[in-house]
């Protein structure tokens, strides 16, 4: 029986993007934060010229999908990281905005074979949201923790060694 793990001791060889949405940029830019500071603190690379790691910002969460394909289809990246925040008080088409990022990310993982980590956030308001960018937690170190899992996931499966 074989079996096979993610870690996070050793990030050597994995090469990272993140997608930021600047839409709620107050809550994106806490999220971007937690998750460079997590990656740094195992092993990445996350300096101005790092060749581990890129940053592409967006507009809004509707525009990851095909901002993660272009960087999916690359070549150059074992994973990448979506960050976003969809705010339903901000817009009466919360649940548009959600369900094609949501979809959206999800298909262009499969279809490339690239993981994708959902780092968008979807609350009723602002304060839950920065509750999660870093007031009470901040879930972009959990999602970078997921990349690296993914990621370092990825390299030991057999179909892509
Ligand atoms: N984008 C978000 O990331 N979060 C939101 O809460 C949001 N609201 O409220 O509308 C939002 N809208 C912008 C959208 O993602 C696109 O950028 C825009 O529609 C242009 O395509």
């Amino acid at each position: 029986m074989a079996t096979f793990e993610g870690r996070f001791t050793d990030a050597t060889g994995l090469q990272i993007g993140v997608v930021v949405a600047r839409f709620n940029d107050l809550v994106t830019g806490k999220l971007l934060s937690g998750c460079l500071d997590c990656l740094a603190r195992h092993g990445v690379d996350t300096s101005e010229n790092s060749a581990q790691l890129d940053v592409a910002w967006v507009p809004g969460s509707f525009e990851l999908p095909i901002a993660s394909l272009a960087m999916a289809r690359s070549g150059r990246y074992q994973v990448l990281i979506t960050l976003g925040a969809v705010i339903r008080g901000d817009t009466p088409h919360f649940d548009v905005v959600v369900a094609e990022a949501s979809k959206g990310i999800s298909s262009v993982s499969r279809d490339t074979g690239i993981p994708i980590i959902f780092g968008v956030l979807t609350t009723d308001n602002l304060q839950q949201a920065l509750e999660r960018a870093g007031i009470k937690s901040n879930l972009g170190w959990s999602y970078a923790l997921q990349a690296l899992e993914m990621g370092s996931l990825m390299q030991a499966l057999p179909e892509n060694k």
